[in-house]
């Protein structure tokens, strides 16, 4: 376990420490587990909504432009730009941009387009002296009204032409109608909206850089600086593969949702190119390649760089990394031109697809590296991988694609990574969530501290990003992709990191309780505190009430139900205070302390047909569960019962599922035990306990006769998927 915890490769002190946080077995002197600085959550909140993909239904979506910044901060004032969809149109262009301000009451609304239609969102760039921008790319294709052909029944989708140009607001009074400043390009760019584009600015200087996508040979770019002159050119794309296999037609292969830095005219263009075909595939195995079959491809992280964007062109596009050898992928996270001309990056590496794996390179293993390098000069001067997590490094690994994970640099320069850490195992998925590491001005990384978010970053967010002009801040602005209450939303967050001051508390104990087990829950507090200055311990118990000491020993209601949350909260003398929550699954009241229950292992299939299950290790799991069941109608499992003595026996099963439509049929000994058992339909748990406890008891039908012995069960998908950890027969009294 010490071994396999702490000695993994690459990951310097990084991950093993932060196993060590958690309990792995291990003779280095406690002292190590005190965390190196806080992440303080100040704002946690939605900041407004966002139309569901399926609403725009364009290919494109609030969070897609990625590469730039939809988020920026003039002295105390966060703006925002959102996406927005235009009732009544058709796709592709029915979407606009809405720019957002939080003051002392929250969020507003500053303005909406009410004349333009894109199919984009439009991202934002500021300079220090109160100048705010924004690219927009309206479209000059016609309105479609989004109405069906009468003929196909389908909501027509076109797209067109567009004409980028730069929006500038008057920050004082974000209400007023902005400035058009339109490029003076040279010759005439087919622009259109899928403009791949990526807006930066060089925030002391006030100059701004935008380049747009034209074709597949070439991004056009233009750069306004501080006198309003504009210098337009185009940086042709970096040779690809084959044209015959290559993702895009032609020979060379497009750098898309890049990052861009512009400072004192210097400029770096990066970002990832796709490809079909990497080091072990054979182009004429067409089983091994292609989008459709093992989804999206983007294997070499490509950067352009030039001394001065104003008089020396680019140089020779150099790759910084790739996958070509594992068949991974791989994605930009951030950037950050430091003032003594040396660039840092993050950047992400995900495995080969597990289906392609399995199927053709079972010798691959699948580990997730977070990368992080030094440039200067255009050239790299260090790369380094800080966590990696998988196969072979740790059940805990870092998640996220393109635009995960990101920086933030305070005033003094200390640069703070943020990602989100993914637990494979039971154990490790308790220690998901959102992360920071602090990067010094030595070099050294520190081990990841926790981010207390109350949700964890799950995939794409912005921060208020110096690409985008943005000031140096001591605390971190976030604007996160998010779902709440099943509505897409984007949420703001600002975190601040100081010295450790506050408690750390961890909890121990079950984390669940099966039936048979009772609903008395006991769980004890460990806390620490740099100052060992902690003068209280509190629980907070999920019927209102509370317990004060380290012990907590409770005995569950029927009213709170199955899942439910304690917390517990430590607070020092200068009020600082800890907390941890821990979710639970308890046992309904009907089974928690019934004599004579017989317990079946869901993972353990007596026989299959129609299909094949898989067995899973999510949340709170009893041994396993078995999932994968949603795929083929009609696909059967069946387990063999063993009842101890004849009589009525309730049946009961203990489930996850993310659907709304789940129904399975049952038989006992090849017979319907009775109508209702034809056609069960299976309420939603709301998830698949991938992170958190989504358990969920359901009695499937009227109580069974069955004879004493061995009985066959046997369960039939007949729509959506579901998730077993166990059946659970209770003798009736
Ligand atoms: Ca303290
Ligand atoms: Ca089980």
């Amino acid at each position: 376990m010490t071994t396999h915890c702490c000695g993994s490769l690459g990951l310097g002190s990084g991950l093993g420490a932060l196993i060590l946080l958690s309990g792995c077995t291990t003779t280095a002197p406690v002292s190590e587990n005190a965390p190196p600085f806080e992440a303080r959550v100040e704002i946690e909140e939605t900041a407004f909504r966002c139309p569901e993909y399926t609403i725009t239904n364009n290919g494109s979506g609030m969070f897609w432009g990625s590469g730039s910044a939809q988020l920026v901060r003039i002295g105390d004032r966060p703006f925002a730009s959102a996406f927005e969809h235009v009732p009544g149109c058709a796709p592709l262009n029915n979407a606009r941009w809405a720019l957002y301000e939080r003051g002392p009451n929250g969020w507003r609304v500053c303005q909406r387009d009410d004349k333009d239609r894109t199919r984009e969102p439009s991202p934002l760039g500021v300079s220090r002296s109160g100048r705010l921008l924004m690219s927009v790319n309206p479209t000059l294709a016609p309105w479609i009204d989004a109405i069906p052909d009468p003929k196909t029944g389908k909501i027509p989708r076109q797209g067109g032409a567009a004409r980028p140009e730069f929006l500038e607001f008057d920050s004082t009074n974000p209400e007023r109608n902005p400035s058009h400043l339109i490029p003076s390009w040279s010759g005439e760019p087919t622009f259109t909206d899928h403009s791949y584009r990526a807006f930066a600015a060089d925030g002391e200087n006030g100059e701004f850089i935008l380049f747009q996508k034209v074709g597949y040979t070439h991004t056009e770019w233009a750069f306004l600086d501080k006198e309003m002159q504009w210098k337009t050119a185009q940086l042709a794309w970096p040779k690809g593969e084959d044209p015959k296999y290559s993702v895009w037609p032609g020979d060379r292969t497009p750098v898309n949702y890049a990052n861009v830095v512009l400072s004192n005219r210097q400029v770096y263009y990066i970002g990832q190119s796709p490809y079909n075909i990497w080091d072990r595939i054979d182009p004429l195995d067409t089983e091994t390649w292609g989008r459709g079959k093992w989804g999206w491809r983007m294997r070499k992280l490509h950067c352009a760089w030039t001394p001065d964007i104003a008089a020396v062109p680019f140089r020779e596009w150099t790759v910084i990394d790739d996958t070509m050898a594992d068949g991974g992928t791989i994605g930009m996270g951030d950037s950050w031109l430091a003032p003594d001309g040396r660039l840092h990056l993050v950047w992400q590496k995900t495995p080969i697809h597990p289906g392609l794996r399995d199927t053709h390179f079972p010798d691959i293993k699948r580990d997730w590296h977070l990368c992080y390098g030094v440039l200067k000069d255009g050239e790299v001067l260090e790369k380094r991988v800080l966590l990696s997590g998988g196969e072979t490094t740790g059940p805990l690994y870092p998640s996220g694609y393109i635009g995960h994970p990101r920086l933030h640099i305070t005033p003094d320069h200390t640069l703070f990574v943020l990602c989100n850490l993914m637990g494979l195992t039971p154990e490790a998925k308790l220690r998901s969530g959102t992360y920071a590491m602090r990067i010094a001005a030595d070099g050294t990384v520190s081990v990841p501290v926790r981010v207390p978010l109350e949700h964890p970053i799950k995939s794409t967010f912005f921060t208020a990003t110096p690409r985008a002009g943005n000031r140096l801040t001591e605390a971190a602005d976030l604007l996160i992709s998010d779902t709440i209450d099943a509505k897409r939303v984007a949420r703001y967050v600002r975190i601040r990191f100081r010295p450790p001051c506050s408690p750390t508390v961890s909890i121990t104990g079950p984390g669940f309780l099966l039936p048979g087990q009772g609903r008395e829950i006991r769980l004890q507090a460990e806390v620490s505190d740099p100052q060992g200055d902690v003068s209280s311990i509190r629980w907070r118990l999920p019927d209102g009430s509370a317990q004060d000491g380290t012990s907590l020993k409770w005995l569950a209601p029927p009213s709170v139900g199955e899942n439910v949350t304690v917390v517990a909260e430590a607070t020092d003398k200068d009020g600082n205070t800890g907390r941890s929550a821990r979710s639970l699954s308890l046992p309904p009241p009907e089974l928690a302390d019934a004599d004579g229950l017989v317990s079946v292992e869901a993972e353990v299939l007596a026989d299959e047909g129609g299909g094949k299950a898989r067995v899973c290790h999510p949340v709170n799991v009893a041994n396993a569960s078995i999932s994968y069941w949603h795929m083929s109608l009609g696909h059967w499992l069946a387990w063999d019962l063993d009842i101890p003595a004849a009589g009525e026996y309730e049946l009961w099963m203990r489930y996850t599922t993310g659907c709304t439509g789940t129904r399975r049929s049952l038989l006992i000994d090849g017979k319907l035990p009775g109508p209702t058992f034809a056609d069960i339909a299976i309420p939603t748990t709301g998830g698949w306990c991938t992170d958190r406890d989504q358990w969920a008891y359901m009695r499937l039908g009227p109580a069974l006769e069955l004879t004493a012995g061995k009985h066959r069960m046997r369960m039939t998908n007949l729509a959506d998927g579901l998730g077993v950890d166990a059946f659970i027969l209770r003798p009736n009294p």
